[in-house]
């Protein structure tokens, strides 16, 4: 028996060495890795004294990075915060680890703007999460990428915005254009997902301009209440207009999800809703447990949260890079006569822009990015959480820790990019100004990975022939006498610009022929 003794100790004896060696190994592991660099930061009220600042978050986080290096951390109240300020942190959060920091934090205004965390933007990961982003990018690519539906849907718009241009361009008045640049971009989306428009001064669509400005005033702002939840429990003036602007908004799309369902039929797909109807009603048919509709969370409160997402981020974030787009136009009269003469020599003057003509204006299409590089629609993205213990380099990241990537500092980083603060469309064109480059991989407008904007084709799409419409007929300037717009924005869910007025005069070269359907 002295044998099996034997081998029996000598076995033990291995696993036990391969156990220890193991266990060596990830306590090693864990153990190399290094502390980030911390704001000072007090019991309860955790690093705000730091951030008290005349500077606005995503100006601040990036001067930050002086003391501290380009990733540190911060308590906002209980939570510790990572700030990533360079691109290789941020490839390594959103593409290398993208599924480990997949995590959004749920905060008090996002809570009552997606109920509970129902939709696609600030719901967590989950199956629920996958499933509906599946089925709305599916629903997309059906009515985008080169859908001839798409382009006629935008074409119409941009002739609309085109006609009220001038209009004001004939009384000689200069003017905000907000609400018409809401009007047509809100068309788009509902075109989209409702299959119906608005017109400027229809009581429906004012009561949406009011109530998007409100939402986009008061939610995921990193306000007290999101930092010390229990403020809720007093009055709370933001919190009050934030709950009165998403119940307008629910309302709303309750309509649109009513009239929809009493509509639907399997072989009659419209618009989105009816799309994502018909992907419930395939889950509910399909008995498999794991696939059902109820296993996968595809209640009616989902999809509605889901069409609100896409409308807001449709609407919000077009609408502001067109802003961006023609303040930037304003303060360089250059760079819009360059775009004219490429697209008078390309298309000639009798023929509206096509998305086909994307490839042969490459100088609009670097002036397009140029606004998105330098001002980023949302300059802190949505915060990322980390779903277990990980790393950054090597640095420690605890589970439950969350991630802010500081596009700001990404797109305006010395190293990266030549005078950053200057808006110079050239930098994303070849030395002979015939092709487009990518100067830097620090640069991700749409952000990356697995929570990429899912609305990056359709934005693109808008962006080009809104401004390719546009600048074809118009040229724009500031009011006679007036400075040129600020280029200040003001941070928040989506970085708005200040109000500012526009001249346009009509080019003498642009033949007002009827618009020919696209
Ligand atoms: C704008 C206002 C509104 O009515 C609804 C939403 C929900 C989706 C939000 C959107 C907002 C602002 C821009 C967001 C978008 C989801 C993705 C997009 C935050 C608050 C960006 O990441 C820029």
């Amino acid at each position: 028996m002295d044998w099996v003794l034997c081998l029996y100790l000598s076995v033990s004896f291995f696993i036990g060495l391969i156990i220890l060696t193991l266990n060596l190994k990830f306590r090693k592991s864990m153990h190399g890795l290094q502390e980030l660099p911390c704001l000072p930061s007090l019991p309860f009220i955790g690093s705000l004294l730091s951030l008290i600042s005349e500077h606005q978050p995503h100006v601040l986080f990036k001067k930050l990075q002086e003391k501290y290096g380009p990733i540190y951390s911060l308590m906002m109240g209980s939570n510790r915060l990572i700030i990533v300020n360079q691109y290789s942190h941020a490839k390594e959060v959103l593409l290398k680890k993208g599924k480990i920091f997949a995590g959004r934090p749920r905060t008090v205004t996002t809570d009552v703007l997606t109920r509970d965390g129902k939709d696609i933007a600030f719901g967590d990961y989950s199956a629920t999460w996958k499933f509906h982003r599946k089925i709305v990018h599916g629903a997309l690519h059906m009515f985008g990428h080169g859908s001839a539906l798409i382009e006629k849907i935008i074409c119409t718009q941009a002739d609309l915005l085109c006609s009220i241009m001038q209009e004001k361009a004939a009384s000689e008045q200069s003017a905000d254009f907000s609400p018409e640049l809401m009007c047509v971009v809100t068309n788009v989306i509902c075109s989209l997902c409702f299959n119906s428009t608005y017109s400027v001064g229809d009581p429906e669509f004012e009561s949406m301009l009011q109530y998007s400005q409100g939402i986009v005033d008061t939610v995921a702002k990193d306000s007290l209440v999101d930092i010390f939840p229990w403020l809720q429990a007093f009055p709370n003036a933001d919190l009050r207009l934030l709950k009165q602007c998403v119940s307008v908004r629910d309302k709303l799309l309750q309509k649109k999800y009513e009239e929809h369902k009493a509509e639907y039929s399997d072989n009659l797909q419209r618009d989105l809703i009816d799309a994502l109807l018909r992907a419930k009603r395939h889950a509910e048919n399909n008995n498999t447990p794991e696939m059902s509709s109820e296993s996968l969370g595809l209640s009616d409160d989902h999809i509605l949260m889901t069409v609100g997402d896409i409308f807001g981020a449709g609407v919000e974030t077009t609408m502001t890079v067109l802003k961006w787009a023609i303040i930037y136009l304003i303060h360089n009269p250059e760079v819009q006569k360059r775009i004219q003469e490429e697209m008078d020599r390309k298309l000639g003057k009798e023929r509206h822009p096509l998305l086909s003509d994307r490839g042969s204006l490459p100088y609009l299409e670097a002036t397009i990015r140029e606004v998105l590089r330098i001002r980023p629609v949302s300059p802190l993205l949505i915060p990322h959480v980390a779903l277990q213990d990980t790393s950054i380099e090597n640095f420690k990241v605890r589970k439950g820790t969350r991630v802010i990537v500081n596009l700001w500092s990404l797109h305006h980083d010395e190293n990266e990019w030549k005078d950053p603060e200057l808006f110079d469309p050239g930098r994303f064109l070849n030395s002979e100004g015939t092709g487009l480059i990518n100067p830097s991989s620090s640069y991700m407008p749409f952000g990356a990975g697995i929570r990429v904007c899912l609305g990056e084709a359709l934005a693109k799409m808008e962006l080009f022939i809104f401004l390719s419409w546009i600048l074809q007929r118009f040229t724009l300037s500031s009011p006679p006498g007036q400075p040129p717009p600020l280029l200040e924005g003001r941070f928040g869910v989506v970085l708005q610009p200040a109000k500012y007025r526009v001249t346009v005069i009509p080019r003498s070269s642009w033949m007002t022929n009827e618009y020919q359907a696209c």
